[in-house]
């Protein structure tokens, strides 16, 4: 059996496999290089032989229990024909939203344009680094997706007051993007996906009466999917004040963290196996406070089925030792 799958299926807590999120990423130099060579983000993503070896990059320096795939939630719209393009020091950048030309996508448009995307699931999953370790396919959570969508770039911690004016508009795009993640996921796990994580990272913007249109009902909605597809489904519904209740109503296999909920509150009150929380930002101080602050996780998920990983992506300042002490400290655990 897969690690994750001991501790989401088996609900074995006598050991806690790690991954970390964004572990493909900015604080590798061996990442920055070939970044430095493709200055466009998303033809990066869809060069598979490149997206294949960023993604092993992380697995060959540490002792990690899965990869996640070199890719970007920003596929959805992209694949969808919404014009996608992050720009140096800015992030995101998205083309209007142009409803009548999204519903004249269909699936064969759709797989078209991201298919690299599972052709580098394919390569990942049938690498030997990967017999005994986990794939990890992910979507952004519909809520995040539309926010992107709607706003055309990042939203920065706030939304802007006229953002649920146009409730047409929502709700067709709520629907078009439901149909196309479950496309999404359904071609990750037929090329070697055994786990998704759906990423909510703007869940926190909403308000308490918002959750069950916004965030419950629709995650609610892939969760089952990807149940029916008999693989894990991980949610990270990050910023959301009650995960008591998201887990509650959305009962997703695992949930991640993140670095605001106190680790004790969420042993006492989530039922489910636990994924994650500890600040990224703990990886920039020194090896002493790396080791006290991963072993009270350790500690207090003890007794509770518990993956180690960070309560939001690692920082791109992050010293690749620093990661390869805290992985070496959950491991000696
Ligand atoms: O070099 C660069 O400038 C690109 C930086 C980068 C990277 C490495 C982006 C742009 N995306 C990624 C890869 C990525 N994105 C992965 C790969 C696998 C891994 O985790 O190692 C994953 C899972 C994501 C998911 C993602 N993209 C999320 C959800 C997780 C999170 O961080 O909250 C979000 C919100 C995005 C959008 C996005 N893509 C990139 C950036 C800088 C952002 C966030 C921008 C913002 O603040 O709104």
């Amino acid at each position: 059996m897969k690690p994750l799958n001991k501790v989401i299926i088996k609900k074995n807590t006598s050991f806690n496999p790690i991954w970390i999120m964004r572990q493909a990423g900015r604080y590798l130099p061996e990442f920055r290089q070939i970044r430095k060579d493709n200055p466009n983000f998303i033809n990066l993503c869809l060069n598979n032989d490149l997206s294949s070896e960023i993604t092993l990059q992380p697995l060959k320096r540490f002792d990690l229990d899965a990869a996640i795939i070199f890719s970007d939630i920003l596929m959805l719209p992209y694949g969808l024909g919404q014009k996608v393009e992050f720009e140096k020091n800015f992030g995101p950048k998205l083309g209007q939203l142009k409803l009548d030309e999204i519903i004249k996508i269909d699936e064969t448009d759709f797989i078209e344009k991201v298919n690299n995307v599972y052709k580098a699931i394919k390569k990942v999953s049938s690498n030997p680094i990967l017999n005994n370790k986990n794939t990890i396919g992910f979507i952004g959570a519909p809520w995040t997706l539309l926010v992107y969508m709607i706003n055309q770039k990042s939203p920065k911690n706030k939304l802007k007051v006229n953002f649920f004016e146009n409730q047409v508009l929502i709700n067709k795009t709520l629907s078009i993007i439901d149909k196309f993640l479950k496309i999404h996921i359904k071609n990750q796990v037929n090329n070697g996906a055994n786990i998704i994580q759906i990423f909510d990272s703007w869940a926190g913007l909403l308000e308490k009466k918002d959750l069950p249109d916004y965030i419950y009902k629709p995650t609610l909605s892939l969760v089952n999917y990807v149940k029916s597809l008999n693989v894990p489904v991980i949610c990270f519904p990050r910023g959301i004040k009650n995960y008591k209740e998201f887990c509650e109503f959305v009962n997703p296999d695992a949930i991640n963290i993140d670095y605001n909920l106190d680790p004790k509150e969420a042993v006492k009150t989530i039922r489910i196996p636990v994924q994650g929380g500890l600040d990224p930002k703990v990886l920039l101080t020194d090896k002493e406070t790396i080791k006290k602050e991963a072993s009270k996780y350790l500690n207090i998920f003890k007794d509770h089925p518990y993956i180690f990983n960070l309560g939001h992506g690692v920082l791109p300042e992050t010293d690749p030792n620093m990661f390869e002490y805290l992985v070496k400290t959950v491991k000696d655990y």
